[in-house]
């Protein structure tokens, strides 16, 4: 009788394995000066504990330049004002004077070099802050809407985030061991050797694992790329009677991969918000038993609804928690995106939404972000959202402050009116060069200028004040979503996109692929035809991603 192998597990399941307090020899290498750089195998473990080892790309050529990412642990982006000024002071102190929001509402700090990592992390922890599971095979940041809102619904869908992002932190000593205490964990005493987190295991999730809530008719947590996702369903005095749930979202592909893909999460069902909890945890532990350990190109959720279905995830769902969902109940997704400028909350209190260029919170020539926002937040205490458009609103103002609010961010370069032309406010870029080890080609660097020109074509052909989604990564890993986007240009290799076109306003559709390669340098000629044509075709205020959907995608094959 021929019986198949089972697939062998990688490399990094064997590793979780090993070493499942997930602590490696992080802290001998952090003790020791002599060390520059972690080991490889050490690396896969600081991830769990928010960290990445980068090297600065732009010397290469005259060698290896080490420095660590390190990135916060934020649900639903909300911070005290007490918290930002940390971040921020530890920015400056600590890595290279910049902070980073990103597409998933949290802070990465760029540029730590070794012997700053100990110190910056313990300041972490002592004002009660953490980047545990930041990255990893694990759940990461929990997303939330950004935008105030200050009725019983609002605020129980930020604490229901909350709360899940609490109940799905893993539980290893190694954390706190390692920054807290600067204690090498003793890799073979037995609770150590043995360890098993009650949710995750020993080798936790087969891949990273992400959870958004969304209220309707608001789409700004982009929730169908999520691989688990709440709709917040409101009854008709306004009260949460409870979620949809939704499965299998993700859009990390690579390039000649065809096995993998971006794709949209299913609805899966109903539950009341009793429940979030148990159905958090029993949907990451499908993804715990049922994802691919052998292959990570094809370990996340999204293959596993691909493959099995909706239904066969639903049923798993319901025998984990003994009961079963009801039918997903209407709702609508209109729109996304971040409101800009002042505007007044539910009760009274002011918001301030502030555009900031691909989320980098910083100080360069007339225009000074970073310093204006520290001044703001110690005088005035804002709660600070970041959000997932790699924005920031300054929360909870009083309507007292308003205009010297205004005046203190025009003093340092920083409007609050017409803070940016429309495009680029709809506009997002991945982090890409330097410090990306992944990336094919230039995004945050690149895209602020190509969107001045993109503004000059949108001009030039009649279309100065439309909207229309941008989005540029550096490789086709996906981080700032370009899959819904209605225009999106993502790294092939150094100077060259793919072009995709057609994603819709409120990010309920993917996009296709337009053009396979497009030089950095004829970007804009590709697109100026396409544009004319929509000026010339599109219906009523019919917007361009639409248009693409409802012309192109009909009389063009999609390139394979
Ligand atoms: Fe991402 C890997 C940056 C959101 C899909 N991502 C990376 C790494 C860590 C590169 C690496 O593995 O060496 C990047 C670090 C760059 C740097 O120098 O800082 C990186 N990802 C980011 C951020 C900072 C992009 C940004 O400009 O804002 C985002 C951090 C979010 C956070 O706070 O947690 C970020 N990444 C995303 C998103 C968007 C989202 O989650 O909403 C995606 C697509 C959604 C998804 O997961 O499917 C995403 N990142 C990936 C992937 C592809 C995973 C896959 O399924 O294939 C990788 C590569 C990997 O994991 O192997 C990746
Ligand atoms: Fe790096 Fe690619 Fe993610 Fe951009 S999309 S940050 S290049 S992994």
């Amino acid at each position: 009788m021929i019986t198949s192998a089972a697939p062998q597990r990688s490399h990094n399941e064997r590793l979780k394995e090993a070493s499942p307090t997930l602590a490696g020899t992080i802290a001998a290498t952090l003790a020791d000066p002599a060390l520059d750089r972690f080991s490889d195998d050490d690396n896969q473990f600081l991830k769990f504990h928010g960290i990445y080892q980068q090297d600065d790309r732009d010397r290469r050529k005259t060698g290896k330049f080490y420095s660590l990412m390190i990135r916060g642990r934020i649900p639903g982006g909300i911070l005290a004002p007490a918290s930002y000024l940390v971040y921020d002071d530890l920015a400056t102190r600590h890595g290279n004077n910049t902070l980073r929001i990103t597409s998933r509402q949290s802070f990465q700090f760029h540029g730590v070099v070794k012997s700053h990592l100990g110190p910056l992390m313990k300041s972490l922890h002592e004002a009660l802050l953490t980047t545990i599971a930041a990255c990893g095979d694990v759940a990461r940041n929990v997303m939330a809407p950004p935008t105030p809102v200050t009725n019983s619904l609002g605020a129980q869908l930020l604490a229901d985030a909350q709360r899940v992002s609490d109940a799905l932190v893993p539980k290893t000593p190694a954390y706190h061991s390692i920054w807290v205490e600067g204690v090498q964990l003793d890799l073979e005493a037995p609770e150590n050797k043995h360890f098993a987190d009650p949710l995750y295991g020993q080798a936790y999730l087969p891949r990273k694992f992400k959870v958004a809530f969304a209220l309707p008719p608001l789409n700004d947590v982009d929730l169908f790329t999520n691989c688990l996702g709440f709709i917040a369903i409101a009854g008709d005095a306004g009260q949460l009677l409870g979620y949809n749930l939704t499965a299998g979202g993700g859009m990390g592909r690579s390039h000649g991969n065809g096995q993998t893909f971006p794709r949209l999460a299913d609805v899966i069902g109903f539950l009341t918000p009793g429940w979030v909890i148990e159905t958090a945890k029993a949907a990451l532990t499908v993804h715990r038993d049922f994802g691919d350990r052998s292959d990570r190109k094809h370990a996340r959720l999204k293959y596993l609804l691909a493959e099995k279905g909706g239904a066969w995830f639903r049923a798993e769902l319901e025998q984990r928690l003994g009961f079963k969902l009801e039918e997903p109940k209407p709702f609508k997704f209109e729109r996304q995106g971040d409101l800009f400028g002042w505007h007044r909350q539910q009760d009274g209190r002011l918001f301030l939404g502030l555009f900031v260029e691909a989320g980098r919170i910083k100080d360069q020539d007339g225009y000074r972000l970073k310093t204006a926002l520290r001044q703001v937040v110690e005088k005035f205490q804002p709660e600070v959202r970041l959000t997932p458009s790699q924005n920031l609103l300054l929360a909870n103002l009083g309507p007292e402050h308003q205009a010297e609010i205004t005046a203190l961010l025009a003093e340092h370069g920083v409007a609050v009116a017409q803070q940016a032309t429309v495009v680029r406010r709809a506009s997002m870029a991945c982090v890409a060069l330097p410090t990306c080890g992944l990336a094919l080609a230039e995004a945050e660097r690149f895209l602020p200028g190509l969107l001045e020109r993109i503004s000059g074509l949108l001009a030039e052909v009649g279309l100065k004040d439309e909207e229309i989604i941008i989005r540029m990564t550096g490789c086709p890993n996906g981080c700032v979503r370009p899959y819904t986007a209605e225009i999106a240009l993502v790294g092939k290799a150094p100077g060259r996109y793919q072009l995709y076109l057609g994603g819709n306003e409120s990010s309920t559709r993917l996009n296709r692929l337009w053009q396979d390669v497009v030089k950095d340098a004829e970007i804009l000629d590709t697109l100026r035809p396409v544009l004319t044509r929509f000026v010339i075709e599109r219906i009523g205020r019919e917007r361009f991603g639409d248009w693409c959907a409802r012309v192109l995608w009909t009389e063009t094959p999609a390139v394979k």
